[in-house]
């Protein structure tokens, strides 16, 4: 089954002009992409974005960052994109993060670690729906 995700390119990895280098890293890994566009959110849609973590104690920061630059939000497909797209970004935390994956590379901290990645199937598909309506996406086989 092909599986759906939704990728960020966060405000620091705009900062330090690596878009091109994550999507070919992205593209050399298989997945589609069905869609992209650059961004800037407001703190207000990123925090009906990160929703889920509202009671954790960094959703302020997170959302504070995230509405602070530009971002690139990438609607993802593949065989098993949740699992493979994770692999790929590696650890939330680039220090623990192994060598050769997207975070190691471009991530700064924990909080700014470059990319964001859905984290099942069903979030896959309501984060995509976040960001894109059905008609910007491009046609695909599933
Ligand atoms: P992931 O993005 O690897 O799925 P989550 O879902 O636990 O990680 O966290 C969502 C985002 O919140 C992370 N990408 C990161 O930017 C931020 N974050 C996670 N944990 C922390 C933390 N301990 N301190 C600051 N920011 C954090």
């Amino acid at each position: 089954m092909k599986e759906k995700t939704l990728a960020i390119i966060k405000p620091d990895a705009v900062k330090k002009k690596v878009i091109g280098e994550i999507i070919a890293k992205i593209q050399s890994a298989g997945f589609e992409i069905l869609g992209l566009k650059m961004i800037k959110i407001s703190k207000e849609q990123a925090g009906a974005f990160y929703e889920i973590h509202k009671e954790r104690p960094f959703y302020n920061d997170l959302v504070n960052y995230m509405s602070s630059g530009p971002i690139v939000v990438i609607a993802l497909e593949k065989e098993n994109a949740i699992e493979d797209y994770r692999k790929l970004i590696g650890n939330t935390n680039p220090e623990k993060a192994e060598e050769g994956t997207i975070r190691k590379l471009y991530g700064t901290n924990i909080e700014s670690n470059a990319v964001h990645g859905s984290d099942s199937v069903e979030n896959g598909e309501k984060e995509v729906g976040f960001f894109f309506s059905r008609n910007e996406l491009t046609a695909t086989s599933s």
